[in-house]
C-alpha cells in the first residue's frame, strides 16, 4: 500500500493513499446449489466452489502418466500469451502431446526466459467423446445451458482442458461472448487475480496481476483485487466480462466449462450477431457486385439464344 505524508500537523501521521487490498475470495461447497445460484451466479459474483470436481471420475484417471500413454502420439495446440497474444485455435502451433508433458514436469521448477508453450485450451472432445464420460457436463450449480441450443455452424466448445506447469500462465483477460467460466482442477493447484468488470478503468489486456508493482498501480486507481487458489477437486466460478489472470502453482490439469443461461442469452445473442453479422454483410455485397456484373454483361453481349424460327411452334 502507498502511503502520503501529511503536513496538517506537526507529527508525521500516515494516511493511506489507497484503502484498497487484495481480497480473499468467498468459497461455497458445490453441495448448496441453491444458494450459488442466489448469492453467486445471479449477482455474477466470482467464488471458489468447493468439492465442484471431487466426484469426476478424471479426479482419479487423469495424470501426466494417463495423458502420456493414452494421447501421447496425438498433437495439441499450444499458445504463446506473452509474444503471440491470443491466436486463432486453428492458428496455433501444435505438438506432441507427449512431448508437451515431458516439458511441463521438467520445467516445472526452472525459471526461463524464452517463452515456452502452454496447452491453454484444448477441445479435447473432438477428439476423444470418451473423455467426456470422465467429468460431469451437467455442472448441477449451473442450470440449462443454451450453448447446447446453439446450431452446430457456430457452436462455441463448452469444454476445453488446461494442462499448465509453473512457468506458464493466462495474463489478465477476459473471456470472450459473456459467458460463464467454471475451471475445475482435476490434478495440482492454480491462483487466480480478478478483477470487476466495473474496474476496467484500471486494468488492461495482458497485465501481470501478480507482479507487486503492476498490483499496485491497479489498487492505487482504487480497483478491487480477487484472489484465490483452488486444488483437487474445487472450481472458481469467473462471471461473464470479469478480468482473470491466472497461474500454475506446478504441474495441472484443469477443465473449463463455458455456461450461458436463459438470463445472460440475450447479451451473448448481441455478442454472435457481432460475429456473424459482418460475415452476412459480406455475403450480401458479393450478390450485390455478382447481380451488377450479369446486369452489364446482359447489355454488352447479344441477348441469350431464342429460336426466332417461328416455323416450329
Ligand atoms: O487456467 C488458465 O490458464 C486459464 C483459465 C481461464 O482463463 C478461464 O477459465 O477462463
Ligand atoms: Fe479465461
Amino acid at each position: 500500500m502507498t502511503f502520503l505524508k501529511t503536513t496538517a500537523t506537526h507529527k508525521a501521521r500516515i494516511i493511506p493513499l489507497s484503502n484498497k487490498n487484495i481480497i480473499h475470495l468467498e468459497s461455497i461447497n458445490a453441495s448448496d446449489s441453491i444458494a450459488f445460484q442466489k448469492n453467486y451466479l445471479m449477482n455474477e459474483k466470482p467464488v471458489i466452489i468447493k468439492g465442484m470436481g471431487k466426484d469426476w471420475p478424471a479426479i482419479r484417471r487423469w495424470s501426466a502418466t494417463f495423458f502420456k500413454n493414452t494421447y501421447g502420439h496425438i498433437k495439441v495446440p499450444v499458445c504463446y500469451y506473452k509474444t503471440k497474444q491470443q491466436e486463432r485455435y486453428r492458428d496455433q502451433v501444435k505438438i506432441p502431446l507427449k512431448e508437451y508433458i515431458c516439458l511441463a514436469e521438467k520445467n516445472n521448477h526452472i525459471d526461463s526466459n524464452v517463452e515456452l508453450p502452454y496447452l491453454g485450451g484444448w477441445i479435447y472432445y473432438e477428439e476423444f467423446p470418451e473423455l467426456l464420460d470422465d467429468i460431469d457436463m451437467m455442472l448441477p450449480c449451473f442450470p440449462d445451458n443454451w450453448l447446447y441450443k446453439l446450431p452446430p455452424s457456430i457452436s462455441i466448445p463448452p469444454t476445453n482442458l488446461i494442462i499448465g506447469y509453473k512457468n506458464v500462465s493466462s495474463p489478465l483477460h477476459t473471456d470472450s461472448f459473456f459467458v460463464n467460466s467454471v475451471l475445475t482442477m482435476i490434478v495440482g493447484e492454480k491462483k487466480a487475480r480478478m478483477v470487476s468488470p466495473s474496474h476496467t478503468f484500471a486494468v488492461s489486456n495482458g497485465q501481470d496481476l501478480f507482479n507487486p508493482e503492476i498490483a499496485k498501480q491497479v489498487l492505487k486507481q482504487g480497483a478491487d483485487i480477487f484472489e484465490g487458489t483452488i486444488s483437487e477437486g474445487d472450481a472458481f466460478y469467473i462471471p461473464p466480462g470479469w478480468w482473470h489472470n491466472v497461474i500454475n502453482c506446478g504441474f495441472t490439469i484443469a477443465v473449463q466449462n463455458l455456461h450461458v443461461d436463459t438470463y445472460r442469452f440475450p447479451l451473448f445473442e448481441q455478442q454472435i450477431r457481432g460475429l456473424v453479422l459482418p460475415i452476412l454483410t459480406k455475403i450480401e455485397n458479393l450478390g450485390r457486385e455478382a447481380r451488377e456484373e450479369l446486369f452489364k454483361a446482359e447489355k454488352a453481349l447479344p441477348p441469350p439464344f431464342i429460336s426466332s424460327d417461328w416455323r416450329f411452334y
